[in-house]
């Protein structure tokens, strides 16, 4: 059995990859949910995630990962519309916005949904940083302008940023549970 992430980012896959290796393995399926407009990513990722098992078939569980940037001094903004952000203003535009302000703090979150048979579970994790202007070429979307402890999320390896991201966190909360209820 496979675990199959619905998801058109690469970046994503390869970081549950890398967290879940010897847990399960991880196969990438392109399936254009429905994405509710919601606040909530819970809502958002719950949704996609109950569609995409209804829709694609086969008892194979999958997941759903919603994410965003969340900047303190912009009441949250870009929040759940953080892709259509990144597609339209631009990480490096959106960084000039934060600059203007004096409040630098900034959120990543992102909510895990898997969905069977038996139902559906959400996990959720999030991490607070400083945004800066960009640096570093790994990671992907805002990674080059969030800084944690000194560095950015794109000057970490998968496995460092996996040690202390939004995913990371919510792919452990995930792990964990997946792991007691196959016991
Ligand atoms: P899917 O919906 O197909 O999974 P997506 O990239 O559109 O892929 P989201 O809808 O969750 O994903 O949008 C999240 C946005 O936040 C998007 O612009 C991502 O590049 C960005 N993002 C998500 N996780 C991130 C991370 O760990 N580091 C940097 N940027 C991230």
């Amino acid at each position: 059995m496979a675990i199959r992430f619905v998801t058109g980012n690469e970046g994503k896959v390869r970081e549950a990859r890398d967290y879940l290796e010897g847990v399960e393995s991880v196969e990438q399926i392109e399936y254009d949910y429905t994405e509710v407009q919601s606040d909530s990513l819970a809502e958002i990722a719950a949704h996609g995630a109950r569609e995409a098992f209804a829709e694609l078939g086969s008892a194979d569980p999958v997941l759903v990962d919603d994410a965003g940037l969340f900047v303190d001094a912009l009441g949250g903004f870009p929040g759940p519309y953080s892709a259509y952000v990144e597609d339209t203003v631009g990480v490096e535009r959106l960084w000039r916005l934060a600059s203007e302000e004096e409040n630098r703090r900034a959120h990543f979150r992102t909510v895990l949904a898997y969905a069977d048979a038996d139902g559906t579970e959400t996990f959720a994790g999030s991490v607070a940083g400083t945004l800066v202007p960009p640096r570093g070429e790994s990671g992907f979307g805002y990674d080059p302008i969030f800084e944690y402890n000194g560095r950015t999320m794109a000057e970490m390896t998968t496995e460092e940023k996996n040690a202390i991201s939004h995913r990371g966190r919510a792919l452990a909360e995930f792990a964990e549970w997946y792991a007691e209820r196959g016991e």
